[in-house]
């Protein structure tokens, strides 16, 4: 609440159901699935449906150009007086389709200047990205990470694509890893808001994600959202394939309360679609499809 933070941070915040607990009964957020290549790979991804970074694995969401976005925010709005963020989470990696999510960005502010903008990613492109975001005035990113130690790392990223070459295991880890710490530290001397997610996946990161707690504290990330490993085999991911299982319900919060002295802990996440429309936990996407919006013209 207002009492715990900054007037300037609570403003960027009040109306955020991400950030804010209080604010997700009250404000709704939309998703736009602008931005299908991704330029890693993590091993509980499945790169036909959505980016799992931010939202359950195994869905498929609407692909959408930045026109057909920004009409479809348009028509959201006028619809849903509560919508007050536009986020873009996929399916891929929006900072690897970085064309067309700073085009849908350039079209929403235009069109609709009140409309908040949020961004999540998995953090390798986001260095190069940081000045554009702030320019788009995007108060809020999250980036996923999973880990701070490449020999953990190893075995969550098989690959990474950079600098036009296929890294693998331990290199491309730590060089991951050494990138989404230094575009966290770029955002918050920008006072951007930075939110981390972590993917719990027990055996692998579970109990390396309380150092990953204290790394990105000490790097003025202003909340953690460590979220359950999903690994149903008929996702096709390659924890499901291997028997990976995901954490239970206790073994979560077991970790958040873990982290909860540190910093804020997101307890409210609902690992939305790439395409989510409406409340946290409600979803309205199927009400604002390409040809419902066209018929709305
Ligand atoms: Fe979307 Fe993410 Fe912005 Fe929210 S979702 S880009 S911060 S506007 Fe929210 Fe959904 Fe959890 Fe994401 S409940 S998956 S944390
Ligand atoms: Fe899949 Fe997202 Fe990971 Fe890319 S960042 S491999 S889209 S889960």
């Amino acid at each position: 609440g207002p009492e715990d933070m900054p007037a300037e941070i609570w403003e960027k915040v009040k109306n955020h159901p991400c950030y804010s607990e209080e604010a997700h009964h009250h404000y709704a957020r939309m998703h736009v699935a602008v931005a299908p290549a991704c330029n890693i790979q993590c091993n509980y991804c499945n790169r036909k449906y959505d980016c799992a970074n931010e939202s359950r694995p195994g869905v498929v969401s609407e692909r959408l150009t930045p026109e057909q976005a920004s009409k479809k925010v348009l028509a959201v709005a006028s619809t849903i007086p509560q919508m007050t963020v536009l986020g873009i989470a996929g399916p891929g990696d929006p900072l690897a389709n970085p064309g067309k999510t700073f085009e849908t960005f350039r079209l929403i502010s235009e069109v609709a200047p009140d409309i908040k903008l949020c961004l999540s990613t998995n953090g390798l492109a986001l260095p190069d990205w940081v000045d554009e975001i702030a320019k788009y005035k995007v108060d809020h990113v999250t980036i996923t990470i999973n880990m701070i130690d490449p020999e953990v790392g190893q075995h969550i990223y098989p690959w990474i694509f950079w600098e036009n070459k296929r890294l693998q295991g331990y290199e491309a880890a730590k060089i991951l890893t050494e990138r989404q710490l230094l575009g966290l530290e770029m955002l918050t001397e920008r006072g951007i808001l930075a939110k981390i997610n972590s993917v719990m996946i027990p055996g692998i990161n579970d109990k390396h994600l309380v150092e990953v707690n204290k790394a990105v504290k000490s790097r003025g990330a202003f909340l953690h959202n460590i979220m359950p490993l999903i690994s149903a085999p008929e996702h096709g991911t390659v924890f499901g394939l291997n028997g990976q299982r995901g954490p239970t319900a206790q073994e979560l919060k077991a970790l958040q309360d873990e982290c909860e002295g540190d910093m804020n802990m997101m307890r409210h996440c609902r690992q939305c679609r790439a395409d989510a429309v409406g409340l946290l936990g409600e979803d309205r996407s199927a009400e604002f499809t390409t040809d419902k919006i066209m018929a709305m013209e």
